[in-house]
């Protein structure tokens, strides 16, 4: 048991051997698994998943809490997420130190992941009281015409390593205002911090009264627990937060019975650095974009696109950025980049470094590992490619930052629109004709397009989310709230005699 930190484990409930599924109570009786930290390799705690049986009593109590949940009036609802939003603040070292033991980002990005988990609780307080219906003029006498909005069911949330607590919260404080109910599905990498937050969420509606199961958690693999949740037609709505091929497969399920689906997919983030660019902007936003996480988010800056005419010094600067990266224990301040997840992750990483020489481009710097505890340290890298080689076209989810020059504005934003993955962009520049046209209908095709500002970071007013094989779904602010709601429109008529609209008459 790591000794560092430790305390924080303790302060959230974690034992040494954890049930993985909750709906009221704890149960898990599945397959055990040891959560190894990649800081270091040693073991946390270990964790048991939950078998099919007991998912199907979890799903059933998450639903049954629904019936009563719903009716809930929703600034009452709202009530509770303010509530969860303070557990937050008052458990926000303990729960980011967690983050970090469990998949390895730095302590302060795991500082910033639960300060966006609260940040959306504050929005989702207010956006309790503004679930906004229209009222619409009716072609009708004394007939009113309005849309309303309901609650829609049980939320499947299914979430990914990098992000182990802010998605589940998007979707969570969301889903919880909306009159929805929720189950969770975290990724097999980061069991811990899933509990921890279910404790959080249990105790806020114990202490109102509520049913627990309204945040319910089911651990198990996505080949069995993640597709009992697509299949199962009391998952209203499905959220799903992964790759590319993940993602095609939970949106099919989850299309063929007509469920709902939310993907939040893969990225392929470019930055396109103006010859009138500030370059010092441009170097930390990319740098951050590109290093922050070690690369593994799917807003990562993953492609920069550089003026030709600046190109060179640029890259010296860069370059010399990158030979002064503190990398190492992610617990440690000075330290900028902690270890990848695991060391599948860090193979990964090799094995496309190796693919983009065999195609033709040239490593600029990196791709070393280190000699840490563990296996999961690796130097980040930048290569310098020609275009977008069909590697570049991938996501892979390590730092590997590819750099491209380009002559025309049409040019860089032709090579930023020139992957299959649309989430986030960004150009950095001080002309205003060049950042009006990247914001343009001939700009980036992507959910996310910055200007002065790195690809990732986004805050949780916005929406968030990205076009083309990124999914389509939007999370989080703004009014993606009507995803999880379900849209009813009335036609209320006080005339006291029947007229049908479109004219039509009616003889008796
Ligand atoms: C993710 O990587 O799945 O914009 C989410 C960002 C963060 C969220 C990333 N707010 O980088």
């Amino acid at each position: 048991m790591v000794k560092v930190m430790e305390q924080a484990l303790e302060s959230l409930g974690i034992a040494e051997s954890n049930p993985g599924g909750f709906a009221g109570t704890w149960t898990g009786s599945g397959k055990e698994q040891t959560v190894n930290s990649p800081i270091h390799g040693e073991a946390l705690a270990s964790v048991t998943n939950v078998t099919p049986q007991e998912f199907d009593a979890i799903l059933g109590r998450c639903h049954e809490a629904w019936a009563t949940w719903k009716l809930v009036p929703a600034p009452k609802r709202g009530e509770v997420v303010k509530a969860i939003g303070d557990e937050l603040r008052r458990n926000k070292q303990a729960l980011a130190e967690l983050v970090t033991l469990e998949m390895g980002k730095s302590l302060r990005e795991g500082l910033g992941e639960v300060q966006e988990m609260i940040d959306i609780c504050d929005f989702a307080v207010g956006l309790s009281r503004q679930l906004y219906g229209l009222t619409m003029p009716s072609e009708r006498k004394q007939h009113r015409l309005q849309e309303q909005w309901h609650p829609l069911g049980v939320v499947g949330v299914i979430t990914a390593f990098n992000f182990p607590v802010a998605v589940w919260s998007w979707n969570t404080a969301i889903a919880l205002v909306c009159g929805d109910t929720v189950l969770w599905k975290p990724s097999s990498k980061t069991p811990l911090t899933a509990i921890a937050c279910t404790k959080i969420a249990e105790r806020v509606l114990r202490d109102f009264g509520f049913d627990p199961a309204i945040c319910s958690l089911a651990i198990g693999r996505g080949s069995d627990i993640g597709d009992l949740i697509n299949t199962d037609p009391r998952v209203a709505l499905v959220s799903y937060t992964g790759s590319v091929p993940g993602g095609r497969h939970v949106g099919g399920l989850v299309q063929a019975r007509f469920g709902r689906h939310i993907l939040e997919l893969g990225g392929n983030g470019a930055v396109i650095v103006s010859d009138k660019a500030d370059l010092d902007i441009a170097l930390r936003c990319i740098y951050f974009g590109a290093i922050g996480t070690s690369g593994q988010r799917c807003t990562t800056t993953r492609r920069i696109i550089v003026h030709e005419a600046i190109a060179p010094a640029f890259r010296e600067r860069l370059l010399d950025l990158y030979r002064k990266t503190s990398i190492g224990d992610p617990r440690d301040p000075k330290v900028l980049m902690g270890p990848l997840v695991d060391t599948g992750a860090v193979e990964t990483m090799l094995a496309a470094i190796e693919t983009v020489k065999r195609e033709g481009g040239k490593i600029l710097i990196g791709g070393e590992k280190l000699p840490h505890p563990g296996g999961c340290y690796i130097t980040p890298c930048i290569a310098e490619v020609p275009g977008n080689l069909p590697i570049v076209k991938e996501e892979t989810f390590a730092p590997v930052l590819y750099f491209m020059t380009y002559r025309t504005l049409e040019e860089a934003i032709a090579l930023q629109n020139g992957v299959t993955q649309g989430l986030s962009s960004a150009i950095i520049t001080n002309d205003q004709r060049e950042s009006e046209l990247f914001l343009s209908a001939a700009g980036s095709d992507c959910g996310i397009a910055n200007v002065n500002t790195g690809t990732s970071g986004a805050e949780i007013g916005g929406a968030f989310g990205g076009e083309k094989e990124t999914g389509g779904g939007r999370e989080s602010g703004s009014d993606a709230w009507k995803a999880y709601m379900r849209r009813q429109t009335t036609a209320i008529n006080f005339s006291g005699k029947v007229e049908l609209a479109q004219g039509i008459t009616l003889e008796m």
